[in-house]
């Protein structure tokens, strides 16, 4: 691996090396991915001037899951589209915002892969000024040789399959974080030069943390086995174990959270929700992917969600993912195997 401790680093430079680790490969890939952090660039832009620009707050419609759809939203999966459709990557890609699969235009080249993206996630947050973001996830077509469109199937494969998983965080700096498979790196945007820049080489997630991030208010309508959380809160006779909470009702800056500090990010079925919340494919593969990829897991609460087949492109999962520890406690509480559950500690 190259030691990246005094070199700088740019988002091209990292994409072009990578390339010329594989000297088969054609370059739509590296292509791709610049497309991309175009679009990111544009998109983060925006989130910053946000509220000078009139963009925040609702328009008048609702998307497909009957949310109403924010201004910002629609303007971010606008620009994706638009920075995506014409390069001859693509052969076709879905948006968490939009209905059924996005075509690439007649006129423009189809090409070997395929993009999944949730233009902001977070989109509760956007009004107050709060971390949101963008997902993506790139897979290969089925039938590489393929010229026409792709199609759902094209979509609908397992999260192991991701070439490219990562996601864009408009916080109190923006940062890129990305896996193609060979570890994950975040870049921070320096908005002076215009440039996403290596900030974090290979991050490892701890393999036990101190956090966990869930939202607590559903806790009348979890299984009762979510009594995890309890013992979480409560010391032991060691003076072990209480975590703390922290929740911020954006997926990905409480993934991000955790990437660093460790613990457990969790969105469980409940009694309203019996799949869940968060989208296999547009947030909870990709996201998977990254925590997976820096050491952690990534579960269903049965085994990894990154071998799930999705059933269909909006499909929801519960998730639990973090630290390796953390998500293997959670699964012992599930299958009522927790040593805590049989000595009646919580
Ligand atoms: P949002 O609805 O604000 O877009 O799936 C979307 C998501 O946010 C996630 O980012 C977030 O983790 C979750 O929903 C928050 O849901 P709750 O408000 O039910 O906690």
């Amino acid at each position: 691996m190259n030691d990246y401790s005094n070199k700088l680093v740019t988002i091209e430079r990292q994409i072009s090396e990578q390339q010329d680790m594989f000297p088969e490969a054609t370059g739509e890939f590296s292509r791709l991915l610049r497309d991309l952090t175009l679009a990111l660039r544009i998109i983060a832009r925006d989130v910053r001037r946000a509220g000078l620009n009139d963009i925040l707050g609702y328009t008048q419609t609702t998307n497909i899951h009957g949310e109403s759809v924010k201004k910002l939203d629609e303007f971010a999966n606008d620009i994706i589209f638009r920075a995506m459709d014409h390069g001859g990557h693509l052969c076709v890609m879905a948006s968490e915002e939009s209905d059924g699969l996005i075509t690439i235009p007649n006129e423009y080249k189809k090409g070997r892969y395929v993009l999944a993206f949730d233009p902001l996630d977070g989109s509760s947050n956007i009004d107050v000024n709060i971390t949101i973001g963008t997902i993506f996830s790139v897979y290969r077509r089925l039938e590489p040789n393929e010229i026409t469109d792709g199609n759902a199937a094209d979509l609908l494969q397992p999260g192991f399959k991701q070439v490219c998983a990562g996601y864009a965080l408009y916080g109190s700096s923006t940062q890129l974080v990305y896996t193609t498979g060979h570890g994950v790196d975040v870049f921070t945007f320096d908005p002076t030069i215009g440039e996403f820049l290596l900030s974090h080489s290979q991050v490892r997630i701890p393999k036990r943390g101190k956090i966990y991030s869930v939202n607590e208010g559903n806790y009348h309508s979890w299984a009762p086995e979510l009594q995890h959380v309890n013992y979480l809160k409560l010391p032991s006779s060691d003076g072990q174990r209480p975590y703390s909470s922290r929740y911020i009702g954006t997926a990905i800056a409480d993934i991000h959270r955790t990437l660093f500090y460790g613990g457990i990010f969790m969105y469980p079925s409940d009694t309203k929700s019996p799949n869940g919340k968060l989208r296999l494919i547009y947030e909870v593969n990709p996201l998977a992917a990254i925590i997976e990829e820096a050491g952690g897991r990534a579960s269903n609460g049965i085994g990894s969600v990154l071998e799930l087949q999705p059933e269909s492109i909006h499909q929801r999962v519960p998730v639990f993912m973090g630290s390796e520890d953390d998500v293997n406690d959670l699964e012992m509480f599930l299958r009522g195997e927790h040593p805590a559950q049989k000595d009646g500690s919580v």
